[in-house]
């Protein structure tokens, strides 16, 4: 095992498609991990392996891999930029000791992009910026690092200048030991004299950068003021503890797809990003006590680690892969303090893309997996029994998306299992059953992470999913009053049958649901058939005189009745009283109720307007507002009806800055005049 202080974790996190797995390929490269330049375009990424990925040319899961580089040992995540997806970058973000936050130096700052500084910013993950595409046409290094610098929450300190740029990008100079680098046709750094044009421009990059390095440190602003200047010393021990306080972020630029710019990528994280060892403690509650303990990043110390994915690998079975926070795991068991169980394995793995490698030990910062656990899932704590701690759960997002899932027939059991087994690989997906319409529904963050659910499974388990717009599940009630005869009669020939009854049909407040009460005096009606009418009743109730949706909120009270001693029976009066019901309910004004949502939405102000407007349009209604650190919050109820694909929607109109939440609220009666189009479609559907 590598030396703790030689170790160093790091998450490639940035919005979708700015050069992540490519940048990873030409670290993996430079560091000599790989023989050839993996890319991603034409399926030989070794960290884009999946299918899925490969037809999509994007990422979609976590991949992991490791460098040895100048002795020290680097452990990756490449993490996916699409916001399908976000939730595997998310959790990778949780628990890394560092990040490259990678940006396009053609695109101009992305809405989306916040999402990944929040991550960056919540656990102030120690960043470098990687500014990537440097040959792309528009290519436009400043006008890049004023877009962080005012729209994100990171603090760019050029450290890298470029020189040239779009096809002509050739080099960079390194502002601290103020030297050149010209790429050869490998992509290699190949020392330099700086550009005579450029000389000028440097000096000035070096001043700001010394000035931007003594503000955050006290010692350094004093030695600045009174010498001029900083020692590359000065400069280098400055940016390292600035990057782990987060109050700088070095910025270094690249050109990935030529490996242009990688192998100073990694000298720049040996030497500047901190050791698992730099970390703070990780801190959790013992179990037993309930008390706050923490645990060193230190190899000496109790192990314990966060499970943060979980893989159904067709070989491997299910594969669990867990940062190491503390102490050396080595052995074949642990105790997850989650569960509360001891768990066995087999052996130890490190990632390597799609493969494992076998290892004996994992210590602190290291990605590491082990095969077939039984009782672990995604956020548990694996540690020692004794002393035990338990880390924050990891919070998934929240599904935001719901189709009625159906298989092809004869395939329905398989399927269900298939995505029984895909549940334990994806936090981010729900299945549930709605009572009501009788559907299966399951539950996504966007349209392409479902589609590519059902292709997992089909490419996994050989089942095909059907995804349908879900029906909404509508009820019915009764607003008014009524009082009428439920008779059955059938007295010809043989045993005949008999039930009178007298309904009296009254409407109950929302959520009501429903009542009967037997007011039968004088044995008008024998007690033991008065269930029967009850029952009938019921029946009758679950399927509406409108649209054949359910009729709740109503009490039936039964008045009155006759008899017959032999030909009356249980079943007889249970027809009564389906017979009343159905005539009271034509009688008694029903009408249609809709599931109202709650939603909770998340946008940044400018949006406010657009999205309040859009919630009129869908007969929303705002509750209250909100503000929290960047966005507002905006509450409302709205029709389920009108929010189905609310999730392309706010996408659509805030440019993937916009989030939200649902949750059931009550039902409410439906407008009069949808109420018409929804009865006549259910008409022409029968
Ligand atoms: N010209 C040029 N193209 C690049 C460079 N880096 C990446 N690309 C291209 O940009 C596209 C996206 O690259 P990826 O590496 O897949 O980007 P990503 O950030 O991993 O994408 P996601 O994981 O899907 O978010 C691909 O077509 C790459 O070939 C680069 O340095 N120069
Ligand atoms: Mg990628």
């Amino acid at each position: 095992m590598t030396d703790v202080k030689l170790v160093r974790n790091v998450v490639i996190l940035g919005h979708g498609s700015c050069g992540k797995t490519t940048l990873a390929e030409a670290m993996l490269f430079s560091a000599g991990k790989t023989n050839r330049l993996g890319k991603v375009d034409d399926g030989s990424s070794i960290m884009d392996f999946e299918p899925e990925e490969i037809k999509r040319n994007i990422s979609i899961n976590t991949a992991f891999n490791h460098y040895i580089w100048k002795k020290h040992e680097v452990f990756l995540a490449d993490t996916p930029g699409d916001s399908n997806f976000i939730n595997e970058s998310k959790f990778a973000a949780s628990v890394a000791d560092s990040a490259l936050f990678c940006i396009g130096a053609a695109t101009s700052v992305k809405n989306q992009t916040t999402k990944f500084t929040d991550f960056i910013e919540e656990r102030k993950i120690p960043t470098i910026i990687c500014i990537t595409r440097m040959d792309r046409e528009r290519a436009n290094f400043a006008g890049v690092i004023e877009g962080i610098k005012s729209n994100l929450p990171l603090k760019p300190a050029i450290t890298y200048v470029p020189i040239g740029a779009e096809d002509s990008f050739k080099g960079v100079v390194n502002i601290i030991n103020q030297k050149a680098y010209m790429f050869d046709d490998k992509g290699k750094a190949r020392e330099a004299e700086i550009p005579a044009d450029m000389v000028d421009e440097i000096a000035l990059y070096r001043e700001s950068l010394m000035e931007q390095v003594a503000e955050t440190n006290d010692d350094l602003i004093e030695k600045f003021l009174e010498e001029g200047e900083l020692t590359d010393e000065d400069l280098i021990e400055g940016l390292k503890a600035g990057i782990r306080s987060g109050d700088i972020n070095p910025v270094n630029v690249t050109a990935a797809f030529k490996n242009q710019g990688a192998d100073l990528l990694l000298d720049m994280i040996n030497d500047l990003l901190p050791a698992p060892c730099d970390c703070p403690s990780h801190i959790g509650t013992d179990p037993k006590s309930k008390d706050i303990t923490e645990r060193e990043p230190q190899p000496g110390a109790p192990f314990s680690a966060q499970v943060f994915k979980t893989m159904a690998d067709p070989f491997a079975g299910r594969l669990t892969i867990f940062k190491v926070f503390s102490g050396t795991l080595s052995g074949d068991s642990f105790y997850n303090s989650t569960k509360d169980v001891s768990e066995r394995f087999g052996q130890i793995f490190i990632m390597e893309g799609k493969n494992q490698k076998p290892v004996d030990s994992a210590g602190p910062g290291m990605i590491a997996a082990v095969a077939k656990l039984k009782e672990t899932v995604t956020g548990d704590t694996l540690c020692t029994e004794v002393p035990p701690i338990v880390y924050e759960p990891l919070i998934p997002i929240p599904p935001v998306i719901s189709y009625a899932v159906t298989g092809k027939k004869g395939d329905e059991e398989k399927l269900f299992a298939s995505i029984t087994k895909m549940l334990d690989e994806d936090l981010t997906m729900q299945l549930t059953r709605e009572s009501q319409t009788k559907e299966i529904l399951i539950s996504g963050v966007g349209q392409v992470h479902l589609e590519v659910i059902g292709e997992r499974i089909k490419r996994k388990f050989g089942v095909e999913m059907e995804l349908h717009t879900p029906k909404v599940p509508y009820l019915e009630t009764l607003k008014g009053k009524a009082r009428v005869q439920g008779k059955h009669k059938k007295q010809s020939g043989g045993r005949g049958q008999f039930a009178d009854t007298w309904v009296e049909i009254e409407s109950l407040p929302r959520g009501g649901g429903y009542e009967f009460i037997n007011n039968i005096v004088g044995g008008a009606i024998p007690k033991t058939y008065i269930p029967a009418v009850d029952r009938g009743i019921q029946e009758a109730m679950e399927k509406g005189v409108l649209a054949g949706y359910p009729v709740v909120d109503v009490q039936a009270k039964l008045v009155d009745g006759s008899f017959h001693a032999v030909d009356s029976s249980e079943l007889a009066f249970k027809i009564a009283g389906s017979l009343a019901f159905k005539k009271a309910a034509v009688e008694a004004n029903p009408a249609l109720l809709e599931p109202i949502m709650n939603i909770t939405i998340r946008v940044p102000e400018d949006c406010v307007g657009d999205v309040m407007g859009d919630l009129n349009s869908r007969r929303g209604r705002v509750m209250g507002m909100d503000s929290e650190a960047k966005n507002e919050v905006i509450n409302a109820q709205v029709p389920m009806a009108e929010i189905q694909k609310y999730s392309q929607d706010l996408t659509s109109f805030t440019g993937g800055r916009g989030s939200f939440e649902v949750s059931f609220s009550h039902y409410e009666e439906v407008p009069a005049q949808l109420a018409e189009k929804i009865i006549e479609a259910s008409k022409s559907e029968e």
